[in-house]
């Protein structure tokens, strides 16, 4: 699998600490350069698909209620990426002599300022693009105030013409707000909170992720209005195990993927207790045998 194209680095000026995800997931797309990592200092994990090195999951941000941070997003990514996803430059916002390197973080679900949400024409390209910067950019330097409670949020690529390709190449991640409320609950923590992102994908015959090219109008010709992949990750692994122990586990559940709908349950048909939804945790936590998760959506927390 190809995965130059992943390398989009960030430097965190803040003291929010960029934990690794767990040993046994997946990869690393946007994330922090060891150098600035003062928390951890780890590198991303390899995993092998193919006989070559994946990268394909972003480090998640951890904050604290009421704590902002400031996040400088710096855009390393190779003038033309090596995972060549088909761009559709019929799109008004998508000219093809755009870079396509572009890219806009939007945190989603965070309660911000205009200016740093992610507007899809606030994108930047790698040094030596021209241009290098959208027409709504004002910069590269970000505040998240983090003024809401507790929550699952996650961050993904926001430009105009291209977030499907960049969010399905990986450049997403969670980013997690805690407070004092939450800590009262004494919820299973460390190595037994697991955040889980499901993303659907396509692979071709040598191993490369594929992703379709064949529109449905002659107006945008490879434009397809959604992507249903084949096969399932959970963070960048194809379909991965997880040895568990028979005590309680706070799985924090992202569905990543573009289209895809979910409809999870434990095969051993036991029941389990969903404690938050999108904006934090629930008035009382609901028993479930099954839940349904849209693309975007965050569930337990
Ligand atoms: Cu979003």
């Amino acid at each position: 699998m190809e995965t130059s194209s992943l390398n989009m680095w960030t430097r965190c000026r803040s003291r929010v600490s960029s934990r690794p995800l767990p040993r046994e997931a997946g990869i690393i797309g946007w994330r922090f350069p060891s150098s600035h990592n003062s928390s951890t200092g780890t590198s991303p994990i390899p995993r092998r698909y193919g006989g070559t090195t994946a990268r394909t999951q972003a480090r998640r941000f951890e904050a604290r209620k009421n704590k902002p941070i400031t996040v400088e997003w710096v855009n390393n990514l190779p003038l033309e990426p090596k995972l060549q996803l088909p761009l559709d430059t019929t799109i008004e916002e998508s000219p093809p002599d755009l870079p396509r390197a572009r890219v806009v973080p939007h945190l989603h679900g965070g309660h911000i300022l205009s200016a740093w949400d992610g507007i899809p024409d606030a994108w930047f390209a790698p040094p030596g693009s021209s241009p290098m910067t959208g027409p709504g950019f004002f910069g590269t330097t970000f505040e998240y105030a983090n003024d809401q409670r507790a929550t699952t949020l996650w961050y993904h690529d926001h430009a105009a013409g291209v977030t499907r390709l960049n969010v399905y190449a990986g450049l997403a991640g969670f980013y997690l707000i805690r407070d004092a409320v939450e800590d009262s609950l004494n919820l299973p923590s460390g190595p037994f909170e697991i955040p889980l992102v499901i993303q659907d994908r396509m692979f071709d015959d040598a191993g490369q992720w594929f992703y379709p090219d064949q529109g449905v109008t002659d107006v945008h010709p490879i434009w397809v209005p959604n992507f249903f992949g084949n096969i399932a990750l959970v963070n960048g692994k194809v379909w991965p195990f997880l040895e568990v122990e028979p005590r309680t586990y706070r799985f924090r559940i992202l569905n990543g993927s573009n289209s895809r709908f979910y409809n999870l349950s434990l095969t051993s048909q036991q029941s389990f207790i969903q404690i938050g939804s999108e904006g934090g945790l629930l008035p009382e936590p609901v028993t479930l045998r099954e839940l349904l998760i849209a693309p975007g959506e965050r569930a337990p927390t």
